[in-house]
């Protein structure tokens, strides 16, 4: 059963059709609304700031693909930049300088990047990087903190432990035991533990991989202690540390978290926005690290479709436009005064919540405790988000279809739209208070 009041007879048969072909009739299990209850809507078509459904139904989209709409669905020169490149071929299995021309950028781009792999996924660009950092130190074990994704690579689908350390166990069938052995799971946050680990098993840890601002259990800021220790312990160590940036990647900074933050990582991997809404992924960092991936090097790690030059161009041209007219001081008063705004109703209505936001990213968390981790997050009233999430679906705004998402601005919103948003919220936050 669903909260939803609005019809949509032609998602419903679509998804009918899709579950009799695709597992759950969808491609990626964050898509079928399992978290929110009821079916998930199906697209016809994307422009600017909207998607619109197979019914007719425009919406306020909050989830840009999970991440890489920035500029919004559609844009010309993103549309014109891959248009044009198919004129050329869709793909050679050959190098060709559109791959250069974007790893100049995203290395002109990021701060800890002197040399980038290009791949099709994020999942390729995180694993790829824990590979390299265990072929760089010669060391299996590697860190990875609860409530943090970074795609699903067998070592990083493990449970998360009690509080204290724990060897991760698998979380999903098909991932033997040996896939996760060497995964340590914390907690994002916690500078004692991470001290602890660090103190017991530092020199047999390879890596640490961590989103820099976390958007995978909801979004949740790391304290400044917190990152300062991830980096002396692993420099310390001799252990690599890795930003996953795949969702924060030029969408927090035209440098990512890293830029805004001030770090340095010596990996770090990215994704979504870097393809402009093709499938690209990338890692890089130190080029005494990267020149160790095959064939410079002996680490292996390949892709049919890696550097494709569809997706290059289309990356070019976003990050093209991010680069001419950063979009993230507005992108931030958008996001200001959206959670202004939210926070001021849900205290109006008497709604428990905490709202955590970096930028365009955001999170309203059904819960009135504070959400600094995974434990906190998880805190949240789930139930509640879906009526929430159905509630303003009815009134067009289209919200990341789960508690334990980031939502995302595009360049392509309008204060008029933020407005629009803040009035569906007022209704709907009334009916499920
Ligand atoms: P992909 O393999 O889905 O391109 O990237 C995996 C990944 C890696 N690292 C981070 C920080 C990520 O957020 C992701 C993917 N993000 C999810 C949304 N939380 C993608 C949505 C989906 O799985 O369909």
């Amino acid at each position: 059963m669903t909260a939803t009041t609005v019809h949509r007879p032609k998602s419903l048969a679509a998804f009918a059709r899709a579950k009799a072909l695709i597992p759950g009739g969808v491609n990626s299990p964050a898509r079928a609304f399992g978290a929110v209850g009821g079916s998930p809507i199906f697209i016809d078509r994307a422009e600017g700031a909207y998607l619109h459904d197979l019914d007719g139904n425009a919406y306020l989209d909050f989830i840009g693909s999970w991440g890489p709409m920035i500029l919004g669905h559609a844009h010309p020169k993103v549309r014109a930049a891959a248009a044009a490149a198919m004129l050329r071929g869709t793909s050679y299995g050959a190098p060709c300088e559109l791959e250069s021309e974007l790893a100049e950028m995203v290395i002109g781009a990021v701060p800890s990047i002197e040399m980038v792999r290009f791949t099709s996924s994020g999942t390729e660009a995180a694993m790829s990087a824990v590979r390299v950092a265990r072929g760089a130190t010669g060391r299996d074990k590697f860190v990875k903190f609860a409530g943090c994704y970074h795609g699903h690579f067998d070592a990083f689908l493990v449970a998360t432990g009690s509080a204290a350390l724990t060897l991760g166990v698998p979380n999903s069938p098909g991932v033997p035991a040996g896939g996760t052995r060497d995964t340590l799971i914390l907690q994002f946050n916690d500078v004692q533990q991470l001290r602890d680990v660090f103190a017991a098993q530092g020199d047999e840890i390879a890596g640490v991989m961590v989103e820099p601002v976390a958007g995978n259990m909801g979004l949740i800021v790391p304290t400044a202690e917190f990152r300062a220790e991830l980096r002396r312990l692993t420099r310390h160590h001799g252990a690599l540390l890795i930003y996953d940036e795949v969702m924060t990647g030029f969408r927090l900074a035209y440098g990512g978290a890293q830029e805004l933050l001030g770090d340095e990582p010596d990996m770090t991997a990215l994704g979504k926005i870097i393809g402009g809404g093709y499938p690209v992924g990338a890692y890089g960092g130190r080029a005494d690290v990267m020149r160790k991936v095959m064939p410079a090097g002996p680490i292996f790690q390949a892709g049919t479709l890696s550097g494709n030059p569809v997706a290059m161009a289309a990356g070019v041209a976003t990050l093209t436009e991010l680069k001419a007219a950063p979009p993230y001081a507005r992108l931030d008063a958008m996001g200001a005064k959206l959670a202004a705004g939210l926070g001021e109703i849900a205290a109006a209505l008497n709604v428990p919540h905490a709202i955590n936001r970096v930028g365009s990213m955001w999170t309203f968390f059904f819960t009135p405790t504070p959400v600094t981790d995974f434990a906190t997050a998880t805190t949240a009233d789930a139930a509640k988000f879906g009526r929430f999430f159905w509630a303003m679906m009815d009134r067009g705004v289209y919200l990341p279809c789960s508690q334990f998402e980031a939502a995302f601005i595009s360049g392509a919103t309008t204060d008029a739209d933020i407005d629009a948003t803040l009035r569906a919220a007022r209704e709907s936050l009334a009916l499920v208070a």
